[in-house]
């Protein structure tokens, strides 16, 4: 059985989540989902998600091709969560190219390109503009 890992901070549930989760769990038989916590999001973007790290849990375990969720606490402990959770492909956005081949040794990485003219930031940015 092949098991593929993903991380993502996934707020403001968007296609472009779906698309990347979706494509990641036809690379193997089970898919494990790493959501950032939102403390390491702070660290990574000066600001806190809009959705709370709970509700983004019960999203993405809700979906129907997702089989595990846990909380990514560090961008640094990518390998001991890819060991920990039996990993042999890690699949991520190619935002992220070349950025965790590092694990190789450990498992096949994947880079699949992003879903075109969709993200949370824009999406954040259209709201603020029409309110
Ligand atoms: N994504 C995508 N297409 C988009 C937007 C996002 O394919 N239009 C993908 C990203 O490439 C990533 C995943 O969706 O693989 C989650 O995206 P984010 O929530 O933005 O994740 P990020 O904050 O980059 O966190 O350890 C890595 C981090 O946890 C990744």
């Amino acid at each position: 059985m092949k098991r593929v890992i993903t991380f993502g901070t996934f707020d403001v549930f968007h296609v472009g989540h779906i698309n990347i989760l979706e494509r990641a769990a036809n690379h193997g038989d089970y898919l494990i989902v790493g959501i950032s916590s939102d403390e390491l999001n702070f660290s990574k973007k000066n600001r806190y998600p809009i959705y709370s790290q709970e509700d983004r849990i019960k999203i993405i375990s809700s979906m129907k091709f997702v089989d595990e969720v846990f909380v990514e606490e560090s961008l640094e402990l990518k390998l001991d969560y890819i060991k920990m959770y039996n990993a042999n492909v890690l699949v991520m956005g190619d935002d992220w190219s070349g950025k965790f081949d590092w694990v190789k040794p450990a498992c096949e990485v994947i880079y699949l390109p992003r879903t075109p003219s969709i993200s949370t930031t824009e999406i954040i940015e259209v709201v603020k503009m029409t309110r």
